[in-house]
């Protein structure tokens, strides 16, 4: 062995041995937090080969630190219901990096909202937000309210109340939250009215996803689905294939569902079947989309009802099935590990060409592992939905500016800055020895402008 390869060896070694002592140390400190335990587990593994070629951040404590979120504010949160009744709920915030920018990310509310939940989607944020190359910072907050069946006013109320505590701890140029499951730009709004009232002015800048005739951004509500399409596009180039002509399945119905199929039907997809948490349809003519909005949208109702005003379609009471369907490209837009072990099977066995996760963290890392193995195009989460937070920060530098653009002159943008980060991702899968990995690439990418950061920081 030559005296370089016998350094290489030591170095990879100490990266692996500093990997492995700071993922027992993280189990330890979170041991029930599943869901932030798996997001770390895939960072960890794809961070190997940098820390192998940069020591210095072994020596700055990186990966023991950026584990570790900066804030987590946890608070009651009661409100009254239309019958008077007092109901309490859990509200969080977890602030969990500070050194590309402000706290970014969204509000979740849904019941199965819990500290590790939310610990996992602001931990992705970190990697998420930098790979835009916008000045962000990461967060999540949520509680675990429940909206379905609630009235206009119970949501006001109940978000009213969120708001007013998490008043204290955001601001423009402190932290930015904006939506996500269970919230859009309603509640946005209501969040938004709440906040200004309490500091007796109007601060723009501190929420986005607003209504875009109200402070938001055109092109906001549409920019997650249509950039995850954006990405999986280029994905697709490999394999000199486009959308045209393809069998798209898209699983949810929500924001980021809606406007996935709707791109993907733009670039002359075929979109077969979607889902909400109660089950799947299944329309051999190709979904009507228009259809789907009203029922979503408007209406408020279950995606169900779409087979009474389409009489050739099906509806399948169980959601995870949707994944049974053949289909070339699969979009997972609902939640996390929606596609396991089983699904993922399903999918290879029909032959699917791609995965692109509009859905943070939908895929387990079995689920992952074998699209790698089949030779499965597989965009991850944090590369491939990036385009939400990325319009959410032109919307904060518009709110800055005090001028809009228009949809088209954000629709450019997004397009650009999904290109920018697929090219990001595969840039650094290449560097770092892993040629095609879209999972290492985008992890490392996202990675090592925030590392730079904290080093330049200093300790914190
Ligand atoms: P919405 O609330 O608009 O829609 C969520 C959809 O997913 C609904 O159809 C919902 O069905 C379904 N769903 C939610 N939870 C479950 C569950 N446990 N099991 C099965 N189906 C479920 O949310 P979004 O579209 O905004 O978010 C969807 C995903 O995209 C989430 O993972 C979110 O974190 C992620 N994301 C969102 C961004 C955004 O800009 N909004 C940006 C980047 C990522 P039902 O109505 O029956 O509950
Ligand atoms: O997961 C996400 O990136 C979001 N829910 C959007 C965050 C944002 O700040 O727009």
């Amino acid at each position: 062995m030559t005296k370089l390869d016998s350094i290489h060896t030591d170095n990879k070694k100490r990266a692996n041995d500093y990997v492995h002592e700071v993922y027992e140390l993280v189990k330890k400190r979170n041991p029930d937090e599943k869901e932030f335990l798996q997001a770390t587990r895939e960072i960890f593994d794809s961070l190997r080969p940098v820390f192998a070629q940069h020591p210095e951040y072994i020596t700055n404590g990186i990966l023991e630190r950026i584990t570790e979120p900066e804030r987590i504010i946890t608070f009651r949160v009661a409100w009254e219901d239309d019958q008077g009744k007092v109901h309490v709920n859990r509200g969080f915030r977890v602030q969990f990096n500070s050194d590309l920018g402000p706290y970014k990310g969204g509000i979740r509310f849904h019941p199965s909202v819990n500290a590790s939940i939310m610990k996992f989607l602001a931990f992705e944020q970190i990697f998420k937000n930098s790979l835009t190359g916008q000045p962000i910072g990461a967060g999540k907050g949520g509680s675990d309210f429940d909206p379905k069946g609630k009235s206009d006013r119970e949501i006001m109320r109940f978000t009213q109340s969120f708001i007013t505590e998490l008043s204290k701890y955001i601001g423009p140029d402190r932290d930015v939250p904006a939506g996500d499951i269970g919230v859009g730009k309603r509640e946005i709004g209501y969040m938004f009215g709440q906040y200004n009232r309490l500091k007796g002015g109007y601060e723009a800048g501190v929420f986005t996803g607003k209504d875009p005739n109200h402070g938001g951004s055109l092109g906001r509500k549409e920019a997650t689905g249509y950039g995850t399409v954006y990405f999986v596009e280029e994905m697709l180039k490999v394999k000199n294939e486009s959308f045209d002509g393809q069998t798209v399945i898209v699983s949810g119905s929500g924001n980021v569902s809606i406007y996935a199929m709707e791109k993907a039907m733009q670039l002359g997809a075929k979109v077969v079947a979607c889902s909400d948490s109660g089950g799947y349809i299944y329309d051999e003519n190709g979904i009507n989309l228009d259809t789907v909005k009203r029922l979503k949208e408007v209406e408020n109702k279950r995606i169900s009802e779409y087979t009474k005003e389409h009489l050739q379609a099906e509806y399948h009471d169980d959601c995870s099935a949707i994944w049974s369907i053949p289909c070339d490209i699969a979009l997972p837009c609902a939640t996390q590990n929606e596609i396991d072990e089983i699904a993922a099977r399903m999918l290879v066995a029909n032959s699917v060409k791609a995965i692109g996760e509009g859905a943070n963290m939908p895929c387990t890392l079995e689920a992952m592992a074998l699209f790698q193995e089949n030779g499965v195009l597989f965009g991850p989460a944090k590369a491939a939905n990036a385009g939400g937070v990325a319009v959410s920060a032109m919307e904060m530098s518009q709110n800055s500016m005090r001028l809009s653009w228009t949809a088209e002159e954000v629709d450019e943008k997004l397009h650009l800055v999904m290109k920018n980060i697929y090219t990001s991702c595969v840039d650094a899968a290449d560097r770092f020895g892993h040629p095609g990995n879209l999972v290492m690439g985008a992890n490392i990418a996202g990675f090592l402008k925030v590392a730079d950061a904290m080093v330049a920081h200093g300790l914190s």
